[in-house]
């Protein structure tokens, strides 16, 4: 009886423990595992984390509204702006287009001004519109100084960031969860 008991206790912790670990692994195996795939003139390139965070980044003002009116920030975001990820795709023109996928299959489509921060609908505060904002639309790695949670789109999400702050963007645009990006 008391070596059953023991075995039960042995168990129990082991169990505890190998939870407890999994937990963590599978945590930060989001990070270290994650992948982006670059698609353009028939070519791939894929992305890890830190080549990511290798590349220029952009720092600034996050603040987003769901289509049902959810707020989301004030935030400070940090990213790689689109800009620059399109010189690794070769460059764009005017007639380019980006398509965003979430690995949920979201997917949320950039034209050329909007890659370059313009024609993106902005509000204040109040949700008057804003008119003439710039953005900056980034690959999101960290978000308030820290990598981004799982419920908030990391490992990368795409964001829509300003050098001022209140500048409110639309939700839609904020792709959760960013696992490829086509140029068509
Ligand atoms: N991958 C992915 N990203 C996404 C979405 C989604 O369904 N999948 N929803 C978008 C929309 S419509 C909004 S308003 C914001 C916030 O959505 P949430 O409230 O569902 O987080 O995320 C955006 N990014
Ligand atoms: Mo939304």
């Amino acid at each position: 009886m008391r070596h059953i008991s023991f075995l039960i206790v042995v168990s129990l912790f082991l169990s505890v423990l190998l939870s407890a670990g999994c937990t963590d692994i599978s945590n930060s195996d989001r990070y270290n595992d994650y992948n982006l795939t670059l698609s353009y003139d028939g070519n791939e390139k894929n992305l890890t984390l830190s080549d990511l965070e290798n590349l220029p980044s952009f720092a600034g003002n996050g603040y987003l509204i769901s289509t049902v009116g959810i707020r989301y920030g004030p935030l400070m975001g940090r990213g790689v702006p689109l800009t620059e990820v399109v010189k690794i795709m070769n460059g764009i023109n005017e007639s380019s287009r980006l398509y965003f996928y979430g690995s949920d299959g979201y997917l949320w489509v950039l034209d050329y001004d909007q890659i370059h921060g313009k024609e993106f609908i902005t509000f204040d505060e109040n949700l008057t519109e804003l008119k003439d904002q710039n953005i900056t639309p980034v690959l999101m790695y960290e978000q308030d100084g820290k990598q981004i949670t799982e419920e908030d789109g990391g490992p990368v999400r795409l964001a829509l960031l300003t050098e001022k702050n209140g500048i409110i963007t639309e939700g839609s645009g904020w792709v959760k969860w960013i696992s490829r990006i086509e140029l068509h």
